[in-house]
């Protein structure tokens, strides 16, 4: 990889992926891209950044050609709340997004990298330690924009020989990006409130168990993946992947061993809570491990200390 394009550089993953690919790769190596054109911003300002809307193919196809890059790695999505909300735009993005990218990614036989999510599975899903070939059936328009998408990239790889590869992202939780629109970012809400206020009211209810990430080690599953040895992956679209499995009062509990008047209430959203409830409770990732060796080092404890103290840094507050 020497020439990366990232779209959807301003959401949750690219905000710090573009950032984390930089210094690997080099500055001017990795073009972030994105709708939106805010000033002041590290992205914007750290290296090559080009306005695009991935609806747009031409430009899209226009930037690739103009960086002549050589990896195309597809960000932009609607979540699964804010899909659900609107269904039909969500479509529209996800998927017209995507065609958008591949099809620049054959034209330019780029390697490209796009997540699925946990959010790929339905209510007919094995709920416990989901294999990574099962039966996918998603209820909502994300998890459908997500399968389909894992069926798009695995034909292109299949019919074009266009090197795709992509993971199953469960919940992410980072410091950086604030929530946008996901059900899991309760796991990421619940930190800000807790060192600003002191307590936090959780749309999911007790005892909703979903997969949860750290950024760090899905900034780092993403560049192992794209630099693994294609002969060794026997799936492409996409690899179960996880880091933990916990339920509201769990992260609660860690929260209070560093805040131990943190108060946790609950006033359960029906919408995101049927979206959770659709999903695994645990998946199996073992064939990331075996196939490209994925590996994460942050469970809930370490995560919950280095969110704290980083949000500490970043809100202001002793
Ligand atoms: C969402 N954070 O909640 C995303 C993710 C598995 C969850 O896909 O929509």
């Amino acid at each position: 990889m020497k020439k990366i394009l990232v779209t959807g550089s301003l959401g949750q993953i690219g905000s710090e992926l573009v950032t984390h690919m930089r210094k690997i790769y080099g500055d001017s190596n990795v073009i972030a891209t994105d709708i939106k054109v805010p000033e002041n911003n590290e992205v914007v300002n750290g290296g090559p950044f080009e306005a695009l809307d991935v609806l747009d193919a031409n430009k899209m196809a226009e930037v690739a050609k103009k960086h002549n890059v050589d990896t195309i790695i597809h960000l932009a999505a609607l979540l699964s709340a804010v899909a659900e909300a609107k269904p039909v735009l969500a479509w529209q993005i996800n998927m017209g997004g995507l065609f958008n990218a591949l099809e620049v990614a054959r034209e330019l036989n780029c390697k490209f990298f796009t997540p699925s999510s946990i959010g790929a599975f339905g209510c007919d899903t094995p709920k416990d330690n989901t294999p990574q070939d099962t039966i996918q059936r998603p209820g909502t328009m994300y998890g459908v924009t997500k399968v389909s998408g894992e069926l798009l990239c695995d034909y292109y790889f299949k019919k074009f020989g266009v090197d795709t590869r992509g993971v199953r992202f469960p919940g992410l939780i980072s410091y950086v990006a604030p929530p946008g629109g996901g059900t899991t970012d309760y796991a990421v809400d619940i930190y800000y409130k807790a060192l600003q206020e002191g307590k936090y009211t959780s749309f999911i209810g007790e005892g909703t168990y979903m997969d949860m990430m750290y950024m760090p080690d899905a900034l780092n599953a993403i560049v192992t993946l794209l630099e693994a040895d294609p002969s060794k992956l026997k799936h492409r679209n996409a690899f179960n992947i996880t880091a933990m499995s916990f339920e509201p009062s769990q992260i609660a509990e860690e929260i209070k061993k560093h805040i131990p008047e943190f108060k946790m209430s609950y006033d359960v959203d029906p919408i995101r809570q049927a979206i959770a409830d659709s999903w695994p409770n645990s998946i199996d990732c073992t064939a990331a491990r075996e196939e490209w060796g994925f590996n994460a080092k942050y469970d809930l404890p370490s995560m919950s200390k280095d969110m704290l103290d980083k949000l500490k840094i970043k809100l202001q507050i002793k």
